[in-house]
């Protein structure tokens, strides 16, 4: 069945000739089957509906201030950070299965275990829209003047925002579940993103590395013989270095270039609201023209195996990137806020597919 999302695409493809036509579905069918997922635009009314239920100072007080402490992976930061995670989503009314995925890696240092979140709202849903994070901070050894480093930016910002989005809107994830849509979503919190001592392929991505391999290695659906949880990821957004000022989302991968222009697009739309503050211009964020060159993150090891990747880190990475001043007292709440209603807005229009009301042609 061919989807027109306005009345005059339909229009302009019923004064085609016939062999046109023909040319036009053939690409139109292969276009819309490798791009899957129809996400549904919300009114007005909704929208705002929609970012009312965000609060940042809940956010900040709820979820922020408890992550920013030393986290880095087998320290006591670590351990409470998880419990933080583990007991936000558990007393959620959505009903997260939460799990973890535990395990030893060998490290520059020594043997140290690794911990990975994981929340899923339907683990029977054939596909899932994945929110991923790293919680651990980068490991500094012992200063003399004693500073620590908090990874405000890198990543308890972005960590927040996910649980603040399962928080806000906690009802209509709740709908979702018990609709038993094919569509659903899974949160991902990544242990070992950060280096111990250096970058290298070894000494990083401890986290994602593990899942990606154990995702590749488990059947999904559980009887399918060819299929693995992997192939099951409609979509894998991952946040990072978010929370400085002017942050600007630019574009790595063309095969997501339509998620990035979405996000402009409710960008645009909640410019015109009046719901973003300190946002002189329609558009500030997200830059779906802007190409800039792959940057590693915990999304390797996914994009490696061929799933899709939307990677929503600031470019040029926040001034305070990997230094003691990566803090609370240099973040930039209004952008903060801004973000969260822009990806709570994305979030919820794509996994609502229901109220999409496209004009058919034919079947
Ligand atoms: C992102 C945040 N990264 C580490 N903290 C990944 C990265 C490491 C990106 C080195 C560029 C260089
Ligand atoms: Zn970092």
């Amino acid at each position: 069945m061919l989807l027109f999302e306005h009345k005059k695409d339909l229009q302009s493809y019923k004064a085609q000739s016939p062999i046109q036509k023909e040319i036009f579905y053939l690409t139109e069918i292969t276009f819309q089957k490798l791009q899957r997922t129809t996400p549904t635009t919300l009114s007005s009314s909704e929208l705002s509906s929609v970012v009312s239920r965000t609060d940042l100072d809940r956010m900040w007080q709820k979820d922020l201030k408890p992550m920013l402490v030393v986290r880095y992976p087998g320290s006591t930061g670590s351990q409470h950070v998880q419990q933080h995670i583990k007991s936000t989503l558990g007393s959620m009314n959505t009903g997260w299965e939460v799990t973890e995925d535990a395990f030893y890696a060998h490290t520059p240092y020594s043997q140290l275990p690794f911990t990975n979140i994981i929340a899923t709202l339907n683990p029977a849903a054939k596909r899932q829209l994945v929110l991923a994070c790293h919680f651990d901070s980068k490991y500094y050894p012992p200063q003399w003047d004693g500073r620590e480093f908090l990874g405000a930016t890198d990543s308890a910002v972005p960590c927040s925002m996910i649980l603040e989005l399962a928080r806000a809107q906690d009802d209509d994830l709740k709908t979702l579940k018990d609709s038993g849509s094919d569509l659903s979503l899974q949160l991902f919190f990544f242990d070992g993103e950060e280096a111990l001592y250096q970058w290298t392929s070894e000494d990083s991505l401890y986290g994602s590395r593990h899942l990606a391999h154990k995702m590749s290695t488990t059947a999904h659906p559980p009887e399918a013989t060819n299929t693995s949880q992997l192939d099951g990821i409609d979509l894998f957004v991952l946040l990072d270095l978010i929370g400085g000022p002017n942050p600007r989302f630019g574009n790595q991968f063309s095969s997501t270039t339509r998620w990035l222009s979405r996000l402009q697009k409710i960008e645009r739309r909640l410019h015109a609201l009046g719901h973003l503050k300190n946002h002189p211009n329609e558009v500030q964020y997200f830059w779906p023209g802007l190409h800039v060159g792959l940057i590693l993150d915990d999304h390797v090891p996914f994009l490696n195996q061929g799933v899709r990747i939307l990677h929503l880190i600031s470019t040029p990475f926040p001034e305070v990137w990997h230094t003691f001043d990566d803090n609370e007292e240099n973040l930039d709440r209004i952008s903060i806020s801004n973000l969260n209603k822009i990806l709570q807005v994305f979030v919820l229009e794509y996994l609502n597919k229901k109220s999409q009301n496209p004009i058919a042609e034919g079947s």
